[in-house]
């Protein structure tokens, strides 16, 4: 086209111009891949369940899966342990990599893009390159520490191809704060892990080089740096020229500079609606790279899921929802159990969901408990001058009042996922709502509020 493209400087006044781009404000989910040589292991404890960074003796009970070869160099770690039991003491974790580029001769990238779509992500962003600095595609740029310390297949670009094929758009991950090649630490509390960041000026040049590697090549609508960013490695520049090569493509908040698109909370929500965009990322269970250890304890219940979708989306969020493939790259039967019934019910409800806003407020109430005797509480979204109250759980009652709702005279109600209007009448602030003797699908149900026309 003739229309100038808006050109972006390394300023924080030039970046803070670029516009939240409304693909991401609608997108509402996307699908977050941990996959490395911590795969091939595949395992963590699971006594330290909480995500209390700050403890003492986080590190060497990590439920990071990815974070295997920090864990299993600490002195008396579970994982120290486990690794000597099913690999020798001699073992190398970087041997990992024969095993690794083994399995994932037989991933099918198109099967897992649909994976992915079928489970209603929008997005899809993958580790090209976590903590343990293996590359899941070939880079040109040369690790000076460990040369060839990649995938040989290249991962990146054929999940692009296929993710894209699939109609989602592609997001990549970079650990841009720590490489462990570079710098092998281990990390055993917080302040090990300042003094852990590569902060020299190979390491800058490398990081530098191998992202702006992945804008060229790959394009990738979201940059999702983590950790931070060394200062040796242009952090300005390279936001300004990924925006410049991507006007639409989007930011996180962990480049150690003041700039972002969105915030990136971690297995944390924020509690109410905020005007900055963000996005929570966690996965299914405890852990970002798949645990074996895990199981149906540790997984998030499908209802809990769904609320946290909800709940999120309601407060102008996004949920970055990880799944932690096996090497070959097929998802764990578990895993795929949460996706398929996101999926489902994202099929029925996803008009509450996608290219929605928060409402004026986000909570609400009403006078219905479940049968476990749980009220039934409510999130609200808007589009295109609807309403949606979303019920948290199945109310045991026929009739419904949502505390502080007002429709005004001649709305429609009706549930989506159900055909017939429903009858409703406004008591004072409340409105009550007559629901059919069976609600469509499960977990939650949304309410739909039509104004008159
Ligand atoms: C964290 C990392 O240390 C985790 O392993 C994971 O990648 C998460 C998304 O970011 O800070």
């Amino acid at each position: 086209s003739i229309a100038q493209e808006k050109h972006y400087e390394p300023t924080i006044e030039s970046l803070d111009s670029h516009p939240l781009p409304q693909w991401y404000a609608d997108a509402k989910l996307g699908i977050f891949i941990h996959w490395g040589l911590y795969s091939v292991p595949g395992w963590a404890p699971v006594n330290h369940p909480d995500h209390d960074f700050g403890t003492s003796d986080y590190a060497k009970y990590n439920p990071y899966a990815e974070w295997y070869y920090n864990t299993v160099r600490i002195a008396g770690s579970p994982t120290e342990q486990y690794d000597r039991e099913h690999y020798g003491p001699d073992h190398n974790y970087y041997d990992f990599k024969t095993t690794f580029n083994e399995k994932i001769k037989s991933w099918d990238p198109a099967k897992m893009a649909a994976i992915f779509r079928d489970a209603g992500a929008k997005y899809v962003v993958l580790t090209t390159k976590h903590h343990e600095g293996f590359t899941l595609w070939p880079s040109k740029v040369r690790n000076i520490n460990q040369p060839g310390l990649h995938a040989s297949r290249d991962i990146v670009g054929e999940l692009t191809e296929a993710v894209r094929a699939d109609g989602m758009k592609m997001g990549l991950y970079y650990s841009g704060g720590f490489d462990w090649t570079f710098n092998r630490g281990p990390i055993e509390d917080g302040q090990d892990g300042e003094a852990t960041k590569p902060e020299t000026k190979a390491y800058g040049d490398y990081a530098f080089d191998q992202a702006e590697e992945l804008i060229r090549l790959y394009h990738p609508a979201v940059l999702w740096n983590d950790i931070d960013w060394p200062k040796t490695g242009r952090p300005l520049q390279l936001m300004a020229d990924y925006y410049n090569a991507i006007p639409d493509g989007v930011l996180d908040d962990r480049f150690g500079v003041p700039h972002s698109d969105f915030t990136s909370p971690e297995y944390s929500k924020l509690d109410q609606i905020s005007p900055k965009k963000w996005e929570e990322c966690r996965g299914l269970g405890l852990s970002f790279g798949i645990n074996r250890a895990e199981d149906e304890k540790q997984t998030i219940a499908p209802q809990d899921l769904i609320e946290l979708l909800v709940d999120i989306v309601s407060k102008n969020g996004n949920l970055l929802l990880d799944v932690g493939p096996e090497v070959d790259g097929s998802i764990p039967a578990i895993q795929m159990d949460r996706l398929e019934k996101l999926g489902a019910w994202l099929k029925q409800n996803g008009d509450a969901i996608y290219g929605t806003k928060p409402w004026t407020r986000a909570n609400g109430t009403t006078n219905q408990v479940t049968s476990e005797g749980k009220p039934v509480d409510l999130r609200f979204t808007q589009k295109d001058g609807h309403l949606y109250a979303t019920l948290f759980g199945k109310p045991t009652g026929s009739t419904i009042l949502l505390h502080n709702v007002t429709a005004a005279p001649g709305s429609e109600i009706s549930l989506l996922g159900d055909a017939g209007a429903l009858k409703w009448k406004q008591k004072e602030a409340d409105l009550e709502v007559t629901l059919p003797s069976t609600l469509p699908g499960n977990y939650a149900y949304v309410l739909k509020l039509d104004p008159a026309k």
